[in-house]
């Protein structure tokens, strides 16, 4: 049996799940607020997803490339700056979350530590919250760093699926190999959902396949 039997790839949405998910993200996106405590929160009154991802995965591209909304997302990150919850609307019913990127090597140790509570809290006090996407870099799979935050969505009971960012970098045969390697760091992870979803945002691979695996999400 090979693993691809497991985390195969999330199908080509058809014609009609396409034009559901181009709807959904047609309509009104907003930036609401950054939030850096949990009395900031927004009221959780509708369908809600965040995005994870080690910085520089090509987490704020990705989120302008589902948006269609260049500046949407700030484009760049700068290392210890504010570590802020960022809350956008995505048409009237639902709130599309940019958890802050992690991996900096050089950030304050006491603001990690504020981060990760705030994550934390945030993780298992948000009932709206049916799904987190956690960015993987297609060169790189899934490395140490992203370990805390696949195990911290395991024990708050987010159902998490994996985005493989950034495909038209690496050649398909590479590819093929890092999928093996996501899969396989996933098979430990009970939270994981059973499908991968490979993107680039330069060349527009696996964008519709995104928005429709958010747009299906019940409210
Ligand atoms: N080739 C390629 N580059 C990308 C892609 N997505 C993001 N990037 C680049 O990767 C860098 C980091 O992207 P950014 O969205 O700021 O990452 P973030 O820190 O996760 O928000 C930028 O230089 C982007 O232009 C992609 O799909 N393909
Ligand atoms: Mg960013």
């Amino acid at each position: 049996m090979t693993s691809g039997l497991r985390f195969p790839l999330a199908e080509t949405p058809t014609a009609e799940e396409a034009e559901t998910g181009r709807r959904l993200f047609a309509g009104q996106s907003d930036f609401v607020k950054g939030v850096v405590a949990m009395s900031g929160l927004p009221p959780a009154d509708r369908l809600e997803v965040c995005f994870a991802g080690r910085s520089n995965v090509g987490k704020s591209t990705l989120i302008n490339a589902l948006t269609g909304r260049k500046g949407l997302a700030r484009a760049s990150n700068t290392p210890g700056r504010t570590q802020e919850i960022n809350f956008f609307t995505i048409g009237a019913d639902h709130y599309l979350v940019d958890l802050p990127g992690y991996g900096f090597a050089n950030a304050p140790v006491a603001v990690v530590a504020k981060w990760q509570k705030l994550l934390k809290q945030y993780l298992s006090g948000r009932q709206t919250l049916r799904r987190a996407f956690v960015l993987i870099d297609m060169r790189h799979g899934i490395k140490s760093v992203d370990e805390e935050i696949l195990s911290l969505l395991d024990s708050s009971a987010v159902a998490f699926q994996c985005v493989l960012t950034k495909a038209d970098k690496v050649k398909a045969a590479e590819q093929e190999r890092v999928l093996e390697q996501v899969r396989g760091a996933l098979a430990r992870h009970p939270a994981a959902f059973p499908e991968l979803i490979v993107t680039s945002s330069e060349k527009g691979d696996g964008i519709a396949t995104l928005r429709n695996a958010i747009a299906g999400l019940e409210p």
